[in-house]
């Protein structure tokens, strides 16, 4: 069982931009698919008050809200790497939803 998911769906730019931030990072992770239309117990447990997607989860800790998974991505001590840089997360997931770079996720 991975220890990273992404509660998620598509087409959402929030997501992509989380996503591409994980596979700049390298990081291994589960999609978990959300119905918006019919909110899981999962997605209504993890982010109660928006109840929006994206929310990462870590460890069993979800985090909600892209910029400050976009931000607990980018710190070393979470999943090492290199720093993710401002126009990486602007631009890169552009160019992955559009499958020109996504490397292992179609
Ligand atoms: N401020 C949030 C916005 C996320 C957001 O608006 N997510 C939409 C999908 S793109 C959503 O979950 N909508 C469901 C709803 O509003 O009930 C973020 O940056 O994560």
């Amino acid at each position: 069982m991975k220890q990273v998911k992404v509660l998620r769906s598509r087409p959402s730019p929030y997501v992509f931009r989380v996503e591409w931030a994980l596979e700049l990072k390298g990081v291994e992770y589960e999609y978990i698919g959300e119905d918006l239309f019919n909110k899981s117990d999962m997605l209504l447990k993890y982010n109660p008050v928006h109840k929006k997607i994206p929310v990462l989860v870590h460890n069993k800790k979800p985090i909600a809200e892209s910029a400050v998974i976009l931000e607990y991505i980018g710190e070393k001590k979470y999943f090492g790497g290199e720093e993710i840089g401002m126009l990486d997360l602007a631009m890169g997931w552009m160019t992955a939803s559009f499958g020109v770079s996504w490397s292992s996720k179609k």
